[in-house]
């Protein structure tokens, strides 16, 4: 066997071992739903609905869960069931609870996992195209800074 041959062969075993599945992330998603939301008209006249009915926002709720050993971090999620996709966290002004956008998407640990759930984060589905009924699925593309797209279906169901 030629010299260069056998160096370039352990060159290539030596970088496998090297290898370090640590800073990756694994990211599944879990325990994924919405609540049901009706979109008056919606099934009648479309157009219609469009424009009164712009301001029916949706909601979904996940467990996002990494069994790597690198954190990660969704940074926006899309979908066709509405105009616009916003990462929500829900705040308290005195005794009002209010809900803002989360400023650089949301963190996962490393072998860890987070929970968007009511009364807390969640993502905000605005300006529904048509109603949420039980039973439903709904698919979303997560976008994950370093998994990059993941995509999920939640399920509309009663709270
Ligand atoms: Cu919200």
């Amino acid at each position: 066997m030629p010299k260069i041959f056998c160096f370039g062969l352990l060159l290539i075993i030596l970088s496998a071992g090297c290898q370090r599945p640590s800073d990756k992330a694994e990211i599944s998603i879990a325990e994924i739903w919405s609540r049901p939301v009706m979109v008056a008209g919606a099934m009648t006249d479309s157009a219609a609905a469009h424009r009164h009915h712009a301001g029916a926002n949706g909601v979904v709720y996940l467990t996002i869960q990494n069994s790597g050993s690198a954190a990660d971090r969704l940074l926006r999620v899309r979908t066709e069931i509405c105009e616009t996709v916003e990462l929500h966290e829900t705040i308290m002004d005195g005794d009002r609870m209010m809900m803002q956008p989360v400023e650089n998407g949301i963190a996962i640990p490393a072998q860890g996992s987070t929970k968007l759930e009511p009364r807390g984060r969640h993502i905000m589905l605005m300006g529904l195209r048509r109603s949420l009924a039980v039973g439903d699925s709904i698919e979303l593309h997560l976008d994950f800074e370093k998994s990059g797209t993941k995509t999920a279906f939640s399920t509309v169901r009663q709270p």
